[in-house]
């Protein structure tokens, strides 16, 4: 008993004093203390030989000692996972490993993430609302009364169960929506998906999508709207770029223009993306209506604010080069993985 007590007390010692080797030792000590004709399955059997009156001290030293032998083992085994130096048989931890498939961002994304974080930089903050709407929200509230000619600009897909409800044409829901909570001055971006009952074509889809932005707080002027405005394009084209207004009609802005920007193909020279004119049209924009402030429970007195909107699809089409926006929506991977950024 005695002999046996001495050499679990060394067996332990040599345990102890041993380092974190190579894997190949750790693998010997498993086979030297834990394997089929170690150790500890030799001390086992001596149990056979120790006098009755002692079995049960020496099961319990011997069974302390097998589980000391364990956990050496399990711990030297994570250890060596964890520093990455494994060197078990069957495992080469020199080879490269195996690629992670990471998907790529649509270019649609590509495009909105880029304006968004534009405009994010100037203290916009993004909003969002329902693609399905009511009358109210995407006409009646931005002063499109019913009847209203302007109405007719946009041939509007109506929910057949409802027709108060429809499919939005456009994103200025979410504006109209965030006014309505009262929580002034206010500085939104908000992009979206947006339905129109057109024929599909290369050039046009019955949806797309936009960004739409509003600003609205005391003594806010035209010429913020400007400034806003110069700084996205040349944050988005170059600095280079050069930048005309020209007044428009929209029935929820009142002064109205449109935005153009000098051709990103020829430099302004005239070519057939321009049609010989120089100049790209990008977005529309103008003064929130005092009616539409009115409609929200805003006072225009108080109040002013700008708003402007614009198409995604059009400047990605002229960027990736694409030369039919049904590209977008067919899904077709061959087209997608071209898209690699991460952002
Ligand atoms: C509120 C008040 C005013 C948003 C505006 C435009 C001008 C515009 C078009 C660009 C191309 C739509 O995608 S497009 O067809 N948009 O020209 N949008 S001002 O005006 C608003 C919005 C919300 C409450």
């Amino acid at each position: 008993m005695d002999q046996l007590l001495e050499k679990i007390e060394q067996y332990k010692q040599e345990i102890a004093a041993i380092g974190n080797q190579a894997s190949e030792t750790l693998e010997a000590y498993r086979i030297k203390f834990l394997g089929t004709k170690g150790i500890v399955k030799n001390l086992m059997t001596e149990m056979k030989n120790v006098p009755s009156e002692k079995k049960k001290e020496f099961g319990q030293l011997l069974n302390e000692f097998k589980q000391y032998a364990e956990s050496r083992y399990e711990n030297w085994k994570l250890e060596l996972e964890s520093n990455g130096t494994s060197n078990e048989p069957g495992i080469d931890s020199t080879l490269p490993g195996d690629p992670i498939p990471v998907g790529s961002r649509h270019p649609i994304s590509l495009m909105r993430n880029q304006i968004i974080s534009i405009f994010q930089r100037l203290g916009f903050s993004v909003s969002e609302g329902p693609e399905i709407e009511d009358d109210f929200h995407n006409f009646t509230a931005l002063n499109l009364p019913e009847h209203h000619p302007a109405r007719d600009m946009q041939d509007t897909f109506y929910i057949q169960q409802n027709p108060d409800w429809l499919l939005r044409t456009h994103t200025s829901n979410i504006q109209i929506r965030e006014m309505e909570k009262g929580q002034l001055p206010l500085r939104i971006i908000c992009p979206g998906r947006v339905y129109r009952n057109e024929t599909i074509s290369a050039r046009s889809h019955c949806f797309f999508h936009q960004v739409e932005g509003l600003y609205i707080d005391e003594n806010v002027s035209f010429a913020d709207l400007k400034q806003t405005l110069y700084y996205f394009v040349q944050e988005m084209y170059g600095k280079d770029v050069k930048v005309r207004f020209r007044p428009s009609y929209f029935p929820f802005t009142e002064p109205s223009a449109e935005m153009d920007i000098s051709c990103q193909i020829c430099g302004g020279s005239g070519c057939s993306i321009c049609k010989r004119t120089g100049w790209l049209e990008i977005l529309g924009c103008g003064m929130v209506h005092p009616n539409v402030l009115t409609n929200c429970g805003i006072d225009p007195n108080k109040y002013t604010g700008f708003a402007f909107g614009m198409g995604i699809e059009r400047p990605a089409l002229l960027k990736y080069g694409i030369t039919d926006i049904r590209l977008f929506s067919e899904n077709d991977v061959r087209f997608l993985r071209q898209f690699t950024s991460a952002t």
